[in-house]
């Protein structure tokens, strides 16, 4: 049994994303992903709105970091919305992006720490309602929520390097792998294994979950078009280990990194080719998407998680997807 999941990033206006989130769940998909950006609208007003006009979808914040709020803060946003939506909320952590937190003079201290401190705070309160915690990065003498958290918030982390995937391995109920190619979520299989040997866990007590990149149409020009909006910013912002173990051109990934500084949005965009298209993304037709999401399901993947652009039409390309795709792994 495999799950789908589909991502939002809320550049949009709140109603615009709970539009397509109610057209996802009727559409038959299990997960509802926002992403958390400083620069775009607020992860939980977004998951309020989506939560008080769907039923059964799953509500996961995809995913927040411990530097930027409490995680106090972060437990009471995510126990608030659970009472919306009771059982359906997803609590994802990770470290944050480095760009996005220097932007605001936040310095990225002991990643790892934060991320697995964040995550007993969080589970902590979610269970007893109450938390006394004292670690590397945080102190909190004593909290304790004035209500009931309802049922159960599981907690999702966000990993892409090796110590954040075995301690997502170790800590979470489920990983979020930042991949969209089998190379690298098998590259991420082997650390995780290992977190969860480590930590006594079996591993189907796991969710593991492929936060994709994913563009479908039946057009493969037009599905290209709208990935490599997406994937220019990736390349970009991709250590050079990965880029080689994908054989991208550097001099190419230059060429982008430069026009993209210097906002030259088409330049860029133009640069990216099929290479840096397949190794970071899921793109093309549905029968193309089929056979990649066979191989990540083949790594041991539970969920995919469909994450921007989705296509070139989000609303169409939710409906190609749902009919085409999903309907052979159900
Ligand atoms: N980031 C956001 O800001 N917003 C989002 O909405 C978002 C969504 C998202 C979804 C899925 C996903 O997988 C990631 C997502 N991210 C999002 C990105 C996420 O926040 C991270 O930026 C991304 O996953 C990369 O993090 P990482 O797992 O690679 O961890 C970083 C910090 C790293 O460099 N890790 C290394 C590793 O091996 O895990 C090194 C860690 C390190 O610094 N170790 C120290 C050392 O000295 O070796 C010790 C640190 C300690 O705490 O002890």
């Amino acid at each position: 049994m495999v799950y789908f999941g589909v991502e939002f990033v809320p550049y949009e206006p709140f109603w615009k994303t709970t539009f397509y989130a109610i057209q996802a769940e009727k559409r038959g998909f299990d997960y509802i992903w926002i992403t958390d950006h400083y620069n775009n609208r607020n992860v939980y007003v977004t998951l309020t709105s989506v939560a008080l006009h769907t039923s059964k979808i799953k509500l996961g914040i995809g995913v927040t970091n411990p530097y930027l709020v409490n995680p106090v803060l972060t437990a009471q946003a995510a126990a608030s919305i659970n009472e919306i939506a009771p059982n359906r909320v997803v609590l994802g952590i990770g470290p944050g992006d480095k760009t996005t937190l220097a932007s605001l003079g936040v310095e990225m201290t002991l990643p790892v720490a934060a991320v697995k401190e964040c995550v007993l705070i969080a589970r902590s309160l979610f269970q007893k309602g109450k938390v006394k915690f004292e670690g590397k990065v945080f102190n909190i003498p004593k909290a304790k929520f004035n209500f009931k958290v309802i049922g159960e918030i599981p907690i999702f982390i966000g990993a892409q390097g090796p110590q954040m995937l075995r301690l997502a391995a170790k800590y979470g109920d489920g990983v979020l792998i930042n991949a969209s190619h089998p190379k690298d979520v098998e590259e991420a299989m082997k650390h995780i294994a290992k977190g969860a040997k480590r930590a006594g866990k079996p591993l189907e007590e796991l969710e593991i979950a492929a936060y994709t990149s994913l563009s479908v149409d039946e057009d493969y020009e037009k599905a290209f078009g709208a990935a490599a909006r997406v994937v220019a910013f990736i390349v970009a912002g991709s250590p050079d280990f990965i880029l080689e173990r994908h054989g991208i051109n550097i001099g190419k990934v230059n060429e982008i990194k430069k026009a993209l500084g210097e906002a030259r949005w088409k330049d860029a965009f133009s640069i990216v080719d099929k290479k840096m298209i397949d190794a970071f993304s899921i793109t093309g037709t549905p029968d193309i998407c089929i056979k990649k999401i066979e191989e990540l399901i083949k790594l041991g993947v539970t969920q995919v998680v469909a994450g921007s652009p989705i296509g070139p039409n989000v609303r169409k390309s939710i409906d190609l997807f749902s009919k085409k795709v999903m309907p052979n792994f159900k």
